[in-house]
């Protein structure tokens, strides 16, 4: 029996993990208390960590699809069958990828997503995060000229936090990597701060907030418009220390002249007085944070709202400010500003429906027309890395279709699952347990300067491949390098030109080629720590609060932040025609709740044991009228489908609006998902609309679907 301390790869908290480790099992997970970061805190999913990492249902050697039916595979075997398939496809963007979300938690994607996707050399590449944050991702590149810029609330020094759109008590914080959400906001109400949930249902956090406005979906960009509207016309407006680095801030005042708090209180739902209010609570705190999530960036103006939000941080002077929202400084970062290049999207176009690429990436939505759409460079193949696009993208049924129609698709994934069915070769990646973990993504967005590696608790077995060396090969593959390239060799020529590159004379230290590569960053990074004093600190090293980036952090053109980049100022007369139409139509949102993982965790039996977890919320008030009954079913329908779901009258979701969870729908032929079978759910993205977009970064639009409801 082994103690071993880890970091959770299953949420963006990144909770520190004690796991007890007997043989080749995890047979106790506690919170690791003496982690300083997440000082011992855990939910459900993590603590059943040790469960989701024996799966009976996990893959465990390669499967190739002969003549519609898996066959078990060699790894050989199955990267030789994949380079010679791939030779049938002389045209790379007639190869897609779709990347999903594991991939952002894991070192494996932190190191070599990258180098994949350009590898492959194909323009439709797709991921997750344009089901997601996306817009976030567009505003910051736009305000700061950096895509990863995206500043966090300073949770623990603040005194006030306006959130919207999001439910962090369940969610555990996106964007925001932050563990023990419920504990700290608890501490900021200790300490005499309060803080504002804006959401149409009454969260975990909305419940837990000194106040829950009730909004209409889709429609927090008009309020925030208003919000800023009322910070000029009362005259709240206080830039503080960040005068010398932003734009002209008062050419605003003009901009969002249309949305007085009167102008928007009925498309909106809130009230012109609560409105006003809010504004004036946001401007006299001493330091105040406004955090928008799924709520605000998978809808109709995804990128203005973002906008909104960091907009209404810097006219009260709480951006870049202790207590306000901040930028973490992670410590592979490079150190020292870097050349202004700016940003900007559409360096190519989408061939079927001529999308901008973003952030070299089309819109998920888009990826069906590139595969049904025949023609020259039309998409024949597809890889999808740590993906379930079969259930998470809009209109499902015909992302189903398009896939089944594929020529040759691989995925690398550990299950046989609803998206993993199509494929022609699945590539299973090892079990958390048997990999070395490090953050490259979240201690972007941390709230604190935190740094921790962890090895694997338990040793790879014989013949099993890890994930890095599965992006490598693919990586390799693409690159005409063959299926049996020295990777090693190829690994440490990198390394070398990296070195030349930093100017370092010192040998990075490490067992693997990713331990020294990220020894390497971390030592040329802004802390200077190295591997070994990770390797010495299994709790992780504190690197203390966030501090002030401005100006090191931005990456514009004219080295200031740009107030009002044209793109979404441009996006402002369409914002105004939506305010100037009405909407009464019952929508359908989405929700999260603590014991799921988007779609991938239903087959861990202390997860979905219980009541069902996957149902439609439905006010008393609508259920009446409609004449539906709790308990029973009703049937959905939308402009692309149909569905029947079980009913959950509450009054926890407000009236005109019903919510349901994504990640559902698991009784898909062709699976081996055991337990998630029996707990199926229903699918809500074969209501999801995938014409709708947000037109700036290409986000589907997740919240605030049209939908009629009967009883079934
Ligand atoms: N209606 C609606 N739809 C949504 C959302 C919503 O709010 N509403 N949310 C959207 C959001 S925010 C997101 S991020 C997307 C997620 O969309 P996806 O990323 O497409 O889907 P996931 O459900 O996260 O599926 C993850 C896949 O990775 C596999 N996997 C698990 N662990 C690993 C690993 O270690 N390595 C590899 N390679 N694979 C692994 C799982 O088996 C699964 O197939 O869904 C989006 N879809
Ligand atoms: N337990 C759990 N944790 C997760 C995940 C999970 O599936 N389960 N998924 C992870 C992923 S991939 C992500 S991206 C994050 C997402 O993290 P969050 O953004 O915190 O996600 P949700 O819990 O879906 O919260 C969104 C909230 O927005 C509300 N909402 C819907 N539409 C609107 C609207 O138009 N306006 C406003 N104001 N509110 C609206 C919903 O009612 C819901 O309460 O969570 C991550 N963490
Ligand atoms: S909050 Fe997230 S990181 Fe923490 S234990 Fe739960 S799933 Fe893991
Ligand atoms: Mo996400």
């Amino acid at each position: 029996m082994r103690t071993v301390f880890t970091t959770c790869p299953l949420c963006e908290a990144t909770c520190g993990l004690e796991l007890t480790v007997e043989g080749d099992r995890i047979t106790k997970v506690r919170g690791d208390r003496e982690d300083d970061f997440s000082k011992g805190f855990i939910c459900p999913k993590g603590a059943s960590l040790g469960t989701l990492d024996a799966d009976p249902d996990r893959l465990s050697t390669p499967l190739i699809k002969r003549d519609g039916e898996f066959q078990e595979a060699t790894w050989e075997e199955a990267f030789s069958y994949i380079d010679e398939r791939l030779e049938d496809f002389p045209d790379r963007n007639s190869v897609a990828m779709y990347l999903g979300n594991p991939v952002v938690h894991s070192l494996a994607g932190g190191l070599y997503a990258g180098p994949l996707r350009k590898a492959l050399g194909s323009r439709n590449v797709f991921t997750a995060s344009t089901v997601d944050q996306m817009p976030k991702h567009v505003q910051v590149g736009h305000m700061y000229g950096s895509i990863f810029s995206i500043p966090v609330p300073d949770i623990d020094r603040t005194d006030f936090m306006l959130v919207l759109g999001a439910d962090p008590f369940s969610s555990n914080g996106s964007l925001w990597t932050v563990p023990d959400v419920p504990g700290r906001f608890k501490e900021l109400q200790k300490r005499g701060g309060s803080f504002v949930v804006v959401d149409p249902r009454r969260s975990r956090t909305a419940a837990a907030a000194d106040q829950h406005i009730v909004i209409r979906p889709g429609t927090d960009v008009f309020l925030l418009l208003a919000l800023i509207h009322e910070l000029f016309r009362q005259d709240l407006v206080d830039v503080k220390d960040l005068a010398e680095h932003v734009t002209d801030h008062t050419v605003i005042r003009e901009r969002v002249m249309p949305f007085s708090p009167e102008a928007v209180e009925e498309r909106t739902g809130v009230e012109a007085a609560t409105i006003r209010e809010l504004a004036q609570k946001l401007a006299s705190a001493e330091r105040a944070a406004v955090y928008g999530r799924i709520g605000t960036t998978t809808v109709e103006f995804g990128t203005v709202a973002s906008w909104a939000v960091d907009t209404l941080n810097i006219l009260t002077g709480n951006l870049d400010r202790p207590g306000g929202v901040m930028w973490p400084l992670p410590a592979h970062s490079k150190r020292g500003p870097g050349k202004g290049r700016g940003f900007g999207i559409g360096r190519w176009h989408s061939r079927v429906k001529g999308h901008p690429e973003v952030m070299g990436e089309y819109p998920a939505v888009t990826m069906v027309d590139e595969i049904e759409t025949p023609g020259e460079g039309q998409v024949r193949a597809l890889f999808t890395i740590g993906g379930n696009p079969a259930l998470s993208l809009p209109n499902s049924a015909r992302v189903n279709a398009a896939l089944s129609s594929l020529d040759f698709m691989v995925s690398v994934d550990p299950y046989l699952n609803e998206t993993t069915r199509h494929a022609d070769v699945i590539l299973p990646t090892p079990p958390p347990s048997r990999r070395d973990h490090y953050d490259i993504a979240f201690l972007n967005n941390s709230v604190r300067n935190v740094v921790k590696y962890s090895r694997a608790a338990i040793p790879l077995e014989e013949g099993r491949v890890d994930e890095t060396d599965i992006f490598f090969r693919l990586a390799t593959i693409f690159s005409g390098l063959g299926p049996s390239a020295d990777l090693d060799a190829i690994a440490a020529m990198q390394l070398a030109g990296l070195k030349q590159q930093l100017g370092v004379d010192f040998e990075p230290e490490g067992e693997t080629r990713e331990e020294r590569l990220l020894d390497l960053k971390l030592r040329t990074g802004p802390y200077g720590v190295s591997l070994k004093q990770l390797l010495d600190n299994p709790h992780g090293i504190d690197l203390g609060p966030l501090t002030p980036r401005l100006p090191e952090i931005l990456r514009t053109v004219s080295g200031k932040i740009d107030l009002t980049p044209d793109p979404i100022m441009d996006d402002l007369p369409r914002v105004l025609t939506a305010l100037e139409t009405p909407e009464t139509d019952l929508v359908l949102v989405g929700r999260r709740h603590l014991r799921t993982n988007n779609s991938w965790m239903h087959n861990v039996p202390a997860l979905v044991k219980g009541k069902p977890l996957c149902t439609l919320l439905v006010n008393p008030g609508d259920a009446q009228r409609i004449g539906l009954t709790d308990g029973k079913t009703a049937q959905v329908t939308s402009r692309v489908g149909k569905i029947e779901v079980l009913v959950e009258v509450t009054g926890d979701i407000a009236p005109g609006v019903v919510s349901m969870p994504h990640g559902w729908g698991h009784d898909l032929p062709g699976t081996q998902l055991t337990v998630a079978q029996e707990h199926a759910g229903v699918n809500v993205n074969l209501l999801t609309d995938d014409l709708r977009i947000d037109p700036l970064s290409g986000t589907a639009v997740l919240n605030g679907t049209r939908v009629q409801v009967v009883p079934a």
